[in-house]
């Protein structure tokens, strides 16, 4: 019926419309399309390596391990650059960085008031972390009642509810600070990760020639008084790969000081006299321009609120 050039059959693949459609998915899907077509010329790509990406593009969905790969790809940290270019261009880059989500957030974790132990059922495992501090807004005034959700993977590097070994919520908590914005939690310190081996993400950094390590860090979700919620990461000092983070999230601002105490009795209500590692860390919203930036949402569900 029809012979094509493969830039005729581009032209055709981006032009073909029967309705009016989205404007914006039109043009970003044709220029997505126009890139791809360029590359598999460039490269002479061959069918069987073009169908081989395609089983392994569906073998990553399969896996749920498509957020490993933004991630490792650095489209996280990218994000998250272009939200404080902006940000700086209005004059409003203040507060606490943000550092990325990541894909491993479950939403829903128990929840406590002022204090909790994140390592319930951990018992004995790692060093003992005290971690405490406040929520604060821009002018240093404390936010009441303020949300904190925090997540930190197990002594293997594994976070649960993407790890059947592990209970329900394992090392996941939601702290509602107290009127002075006070939080504060118990847990181990957590070790680096650690990107699955066999795994469709480990087969094309094998191939890249990448390792897929991460500093040791822990999560959060800080959100409260109508403030802008912040979604941000804490790294623990001294480990090897935080300037070398295969999802390049590491953050100057974000890198705690742990200080050793050998006998304490301020935390007795969280079960810990001594020794432990005490990190002190306070969290500072930026002012909300509008409802939707003061709620505390994964990336998810944000994005298909
Ligand atoms: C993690 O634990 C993580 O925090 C990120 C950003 C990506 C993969 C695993
Ligand atoms: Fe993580």
């Amino acid at each position: 019926m029809a012979e094509y050039t493969p830039s005729e059959l581009l032209a055709l693949v981006n032009a073909s419309q029967v309705s009016a459609g989205d404007e914006r998915v039109r043009a970003i899907t044709a220029r997505i399309v126009a890139d791809l077509f360029r590359t598999i010329e460039a490269f002479q790509v061959t069918p069987n390596e073009f169908w081989s990406t395609m089983q392994w593009l569906t073998r990553l969905g399969q896996a749920d391990m498509v957020g490993l790969i933004t991630a490792g790809l650095g489209f996280d940290r990218l994000l998250d650059i272009l939200e404080e270019e902006a940000d700086q261009a209005a004059a409003r880059a203040q507060g606490t960085p943000r550092a990325i989500e990541g894909p491993l957030y479950v939403a829903g974790a128990p929840s406590a008031q002022r204090e909790v132990r994140l390592d319930e059922g951990n018992e004995g495992k790692g060093e003992v972390l005290v971690m405490e501090g406040r929520v604060l807004d821009l002018d240093g005034k404390p936010v009441p009642h303020a949300s904190v959700d925090v997540w930190h993977c197990n002594e293997l590097g594994r976070y649960s509810h993407f790890d059947p070994a592990q209970p329900d919520y394992n090392l996941r908590r939601r702290i509602e600070t107290d009127a002075d914005g006070n939080y504060r939690f118990r847990s181990f310190l957590p070790p680096g990760y650690a990107i699955p081996p066999d795994s469709p993400v480990s087969e094309l950094f094998a191939l890249l020639g990448r390792h897929g390590n991460r500093p040791a860090h822990i999560h959060f979700l800080v959100s409260g008084g109508g403030k802008r919620a912040l979604t941000t990461q804490v790294n623990i000092p001294g480990d090897t790969f935080l300037d070398d983070d295969f999802a390049f999230a590491t953050r100057d601002g974000l890198i705690v000081s742990l200080e050793k105490v050998e006998r304490s009795t301020e935390y007795a209500s969280l079960g810990v006299t001594g020794p432990f590692t005490h990190v002190r860390f306070d969290f500072v919203l930026q002012d909300a321009l509008n409802d939707a930036e003061a709620v505390a949402a994964s990336r998810y569900a944000a994005a298909t609120a």
